[in-house]
């Protein structure tokens, strides 16, 4: 298959206010295998619950994979070399790289991917990407397991929204206009999806930082 830009590999993107989602980009065996190889990201760098700057603690539960990682607590937001409990982030895996490649076309590979794991009741509230230097640079998310509402806003908070699901194998490609839009997780449907024997939902981001 080729997507409109004659990308092997990948079906055609619908766009969605400059978002472009590939629905179903992996094949339930595609996406047993990364979730296999995430188990090795999160074996070697375990998912931690960030605290806001503002004390709170996520609902989400958190880790990453690259030469950053993006990690939260009360000094802010920001990317680090290190995980909080100390050793370096685990390398991205040559499966997600490829998917990367496919959906951007890009021959600079990604610097962090960020892995968010959505237990019962966890969501996440409308923000902006901004931590990276180049907002040239697209965001990639690849989306696994259990289906989640997921609504964007435009670039000034506080406009109009729409939301759309995000399926298990479904990816979304964040960039142009669309790289700086507000956009946030409304809820996700425990245990809608097999793929994740327990239930729960991994969202995976892709960003290049420096
Ligand atoms: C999520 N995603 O899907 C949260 N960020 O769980 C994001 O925050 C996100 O999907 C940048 C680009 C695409 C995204
Ligand atoms: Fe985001």
């Amino acid at each position: 298959m080729q997507n409109e830009d004659g990308r092997p590999g990948l079906p055609a993107p619908q766009q969605i206010r400059g978002f472009h989602l590939y629905e179903q980009a992996l094949d339930l065996p595609a996406q047993l295998a990364l979730v296999e190889d995430l188990r090795g990201v999160i074996a070697a760098a375990p998912l931690f619950s960030p605290e806001t700057r503002y004390g709170q603690r996520m609902s989400v539960r958190m880790t990453s994979a690259g030469r950053y990682g993006w990690v939260s607590d009360r000094r802010g937001y920001r990317y680090e070399t290190h995980h909080p409990a100390g050793g370096v982030w685990p390398p991205i895996p040559a499966r997600v790289l490829a998917l990367w490649r496919a959906a951007t076309g890009l021959t600079r590979d990604p610097d962090c991917c960020l892995l968010n794991f959505y237990g019962e009741g966890a969501k996440m509230g409308l923000h902006q990407d901004r931590d990276e230097a180049d907002f040239a640079w697209p965001v990639l998310s690849i989306s696994l397991g259990d289906r989640a509402r997921f609504r964007i806003g435009g670039t000034e908070r506080g406009g109009p929204t729409e939301s759309l699901w995000l399926n298990s194998g479904d990816m979304l490609l964040m960039g142009g206009t669309a790289r700086l839009a507000f956009h946030g997780i409304d809820r996700v449907e425990f245990g809608s999806s097999p793929l994740l024997p327990k239930g729960g939902r991994i969202n995976l981001t892709l960003r290049v930082v420096d």
